[in-house]
């Protein structure tokens, strides 16, 4: 619908800088190496992929707290940079397939969409809401705060973040996949009526359904663009395991897979995340395979691999 020519940039964000565990950033490396741009070749893509972004020149030489917030200039800087790359990409008539790299990169990419599509909707499947606010998060790692900066929730986020618009309307945002919700992210989604299809919705509705009560929701008439943002956390451990934040009770591998093949066939799709993929996490060989085979095949089945 948005998209008529089929062609693709491929946005590799080797970044770790939103949470503590190192090895995040070669979850894209390693993606590519495992084939990740012949597979969407195969599927009749016309594929861009120049090389990883480089972020090494962004880290400051000191980047003190910001109140809770770790790392805030280095991932304000990235973040900034990636929502750059994305829009353009999107201006040019492309879909930006990103790859991280941890979840702050959430922000540069729905920035970057919305530069070309304003009115798009965010489907946001993940075990986390990725919703704290500066003042909410326990952690302090920006990878639990995406949310709140871009929907204007805690706009402008700090200091650090003043460049980031408030550009996604609580009403355009739909979770999917939800298990480990912060106390104040409850509170969040109850107060500004979010979408949000938990794993017990899933459990009593079935994905099918699911995913079609998140599209009346946040897309009734399939008017809208929409961005996926596909944390690999939202897969059960079982079959992603190699990720910073497992939570037991995910989605299991066809639901996972649905959820990208029901939005392909919406026609609406115009960009996607594939975020948290740590291979450096396995405790086996198997699980970082699994892991990557799944990064793999979420990016095939949002972009066409059906059989009929
Ligand atoms: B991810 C957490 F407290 N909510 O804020 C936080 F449970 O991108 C986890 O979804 C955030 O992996 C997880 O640190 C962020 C925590
Ligand atoms: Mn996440
Ligand atoms: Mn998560
Ligand atoms: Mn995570």
């Amino acid at each position: 619908k948005y998209l008529p020519k089929r062609s693709l940039s491929v946005v590799g964000c080797p970044f770790s800088g939103g949470q503590h565990r190192s090895g995040v950033d070669i979850g894209p490396t390693t993606l590519v190496e495992r084939g990740l741009i012949n597979e969407i070749r195969t599927l009749g893509w016309d594929v861009e992929f120049t090389g990883h972004q480089a972020f090494a020149h962004l880290k400051p030489a000191s980047d003190p707290d910001d109140g809770k917030l770790k790392n805030p200039r280095y991932v304000s800087s990235v973040t900034r940079a990636v929502a750059d790359t994305v829009g353009q990409v999107c201006k040019a008539g492309r879909f930006p397939l990103i790859i991280g790299g941890d979840h702050s990169l959430g922000i540069g990419t729905i920035v970057g969409v919305m530069q070309k599509y304003p009115d798009a909707c965010v489907i946001w499947v993940d075990a986390h809401a990725d919703i704290n606010t500066p003042e909410t998060t326990a952690s302090g790692n920006i990878h639990g705060c995406p949310l709140s900066f871009v929907t204007g929730l805690a706009n402008p986020p700090t200091e650090s973040f003043a460049w980031v618009p408030k550009c996604l309307d609580f009403s355009r945002l739909a979770y999917i996949g939800l298990r480990d919700v912060d106390f104040h992210e409850k509170q969040f989604i109850l107060e500004n009526n979010i979408a949000a299809f938990s794993m017990h919705h899933i459990d009593k509705y079935g994905i099918g359904k699911v995913v079609d009560m998140a599209l009346a929701r946040v897309n009734p008439d399939l008017s809208r663009p929409i961005h996926l943002s596909f944390d690999v956390d939202g897969m059960d451990p079982s079959v992603a395991p190699s990720t910073g934040t497992p939570v037991r009770g995910g989605l299991s591998w066809r639901e996972s897979m649905y959820i990208c093949e029901a939005l392909h066939e919406t026609g609406c799709l115009v960009a996607m995340d594939i975020m948290e993929v740590n291979p450096s996490l396995a405790n086996t060989p198997e699980e970082a395979e699994i892991t990557i085979s799944a990064g793999l095949s979420l990016a095939r089945c949002a972009l066409g691999d059906t059989l009929l």
